[in-house]
């Protein structure tokens, strides 16, 4: 019965139904599911079959936007339950999606996930200019920068990112970058400390980091 409720939650926010979303999110959380297993297992997928649709041609820029706003409306019931509730978070993280990229539904994820791990998150928001990347890590003493990238166009503003910090003397603050056509080769190849996939191993590389 589970089975077919996340089938129907991928459908609806494939289809953009922001209130059948937020329903079957709800029906999955009484039913006990984990919230990042509702996720991983209904949300994400449904964007993917939206990125491979979008690629054949099969739907358009505006289906991709409703879909991205079930999803959202589907993320805004979960956040409070990804985010551990009390202790005080001992270190700080500044996050934004790059120049020139509005996608942000990743970098959410990576944000929620980066409190409930007890983070302080700073979300810059998206289209984000390097200086702002560096003011926020100033203002807010952060430890750690993510960047957030998910076209190919604006990969390198990733690495303009990274050159900038560097020359600001921001040496001591990590940076990790993120997105779907980012690979842990270009993060070599940019200099940034680490890459990861997927916002859950992007905890355990924060935490790596920040210990190091
Ligand atoms: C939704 C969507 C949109 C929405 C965005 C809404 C929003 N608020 O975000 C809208 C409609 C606005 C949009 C616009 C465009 N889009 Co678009 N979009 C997508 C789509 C379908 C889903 C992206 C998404 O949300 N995925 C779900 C999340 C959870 O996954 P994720 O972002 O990859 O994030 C995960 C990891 O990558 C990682 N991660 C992400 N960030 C970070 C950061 C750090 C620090 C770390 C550690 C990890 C990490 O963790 C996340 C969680 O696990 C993708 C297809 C796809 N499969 O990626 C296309 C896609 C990215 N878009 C694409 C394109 C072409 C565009 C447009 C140019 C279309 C157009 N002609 O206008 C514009 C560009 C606008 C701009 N300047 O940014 C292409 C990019 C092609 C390319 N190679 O560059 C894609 C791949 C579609 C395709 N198959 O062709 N898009």
């Amino acid at each position: 019965m589970l089975m077919n409720t996340f089938q129907e939650l991928t459908d609806a926010v494939e289809k953009g139904n922001r209130k059948e979303a937020a329903r079957l999110t709800q029906v999955l959380l009484d039913a006990g599911t984990a919230p990042l297993e509702i996720v991983e297992s209904a949300l994400v997928p449904a964007m993917s079959n939206v990125g491979e649709k979008f690629k054949n041609n099969q739907v358009f820029v505006p289906e991709m936007l409703i879909a991205a706003r079930a999803m959202k409306e589907a993320m805004a019931i979960i956040q409070p339950l990804l985010t551990a509730a009390g202790i005080v978070p001992k270190y700080t993280a500044v996050i934004g999606t790059v120049q020139g990229d509005l996608h942000d539904i990743g970098k959410n994820l990576v944000a929620m996930m980066l409190k409930g791990a007890n983070f302080n998150v700073i979300d810059v928001g998206i289209n984000v200019p390097p200086e702002k990347f560096i003011a926020a890590a100033r203002e807010n003493n952060a430890q750690l920068v993510g960047l957030s990238a998910l076209l190919t166009t604006t990969m390198p503003a990733m690495k303009t990112i990274v050159d900038a910090m560097r020359a600001a003397g921001l040496n001591n603050v990590k940076i990790m970058i993120g997105g779907a056509p980012i690979t842990q080769q270009f993060a070599n190849e940019i200099g940034a400390d680490g890459y990861s996939p997927d916002a859950a191993s992007a905890v355990d590389l924060a935490h790596k980091l920040v210990a190091a």
